[in-house]
């Protein structure tokens, strides 16, 4: 009996094997553009994240430079642009606030504070120094990230930017009186920022320089902080 002896690996087989092969490495360098644009896509929701923070940071600065001082901050600001619905001029007081309360425009000394120009203010020369809203107006952050060395290189090297603008918005309510409930929200142009509100609108814009599709998107986060004033504590001396 003659034994038929089969060939481990027929040509056809293997003309299969190197064919499959060869689509697998053709596409090696399509999966590896998948994988490094997924990369952008979470580095730009990781800046999104970070204006995000930055836009709440500023929210829980001072409002304004004249209430960032300690014994200031019970009162409310006068404006130059304000709503005078909002205001009750002669007597220096907000609608609705009762003459005994301190969430007034004249601090406990009797002085009356009016809310300050969108600047730096005296001796505040970097972001340590700055402890109003619109200290940011004009700053731009670059989102980098420290190496083991402690040199700066840039965020996975994408160039991505954060801009804060701060600016006073317009606080006219619509109709007549304080009892309307609705209050137009337009930021003010920059060439208004003397005039004062009681309102301040801040914008953090994210823009990257990078030819990444992914990442070439000019995304702005909005929001707006009213100066209402706070009630002074009253303090007991022992
Ligand atoms: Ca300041
Ligand atoms: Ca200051
Ligand atoms: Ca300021």
């Amino acid at each position: 009996m003659v034994k038929k002896i089969r060939p481990a690996i027929a040509m056809i087989e293997l003309i299969f094997a190197i064919t499959i092969m060869g689509i697998v490495l053709m596409s090696a360098p399509r999966l590896m553009q998948v994988a490094v644009n997924s990369g952008y896509v979470a580095t730009q929701q990781e800046s999104i994240a970070e204006a995000a923070t930055k836009v709440n940071m500023l929210l829980g600065y001072s409002w304004d430079e004249r209430i960032a001082d300690d014994s200031n901050m019970s009162t409310i600001l006068t404006v130059t642009a304000g709503d005078t619905s909002l205001n009750n001029t002669p007597n220096m007081r907000r609608m609705g606030t009762p003459p005994i309360s301190y969430r007034a425009f004249v601090d406990t000394n009797g002085t009356t504070l009016p809310a300050s120009a969108i600047a730096l203010d005296a001796g505040e020369l970097v972001e340590n120094d700055f402890d109003d809203i619109d200290d940011f107006n004009g700053t731009v952050t670059n989102l980098t990230d420290l190496t083991a060395g402690g040199a700066d290189v840039d965020y996975i090297d994408k160039n991505i930017t954060l801009t804060t603008a701060i600016s006073y918005s317009d606080d006219n309510v619509s109709g007549t009186g304080y009892q309307q409930n609705s209050i137009t929200y337009t930021p003010f142009s920059a060439a208004a920022a003397g005039t004062t509100t009681n309102i301040k609108s801040i914008s953090v814009t994210l823009t990257s320089t990078s030819g990444a599709s992914e990442l070439s998107k000019n995304i702005t986060l909005q929001a707006f902080s009213s100066n209402i004033g706070s009630y002074q504590l009253e303090e007991r001396n022992f």
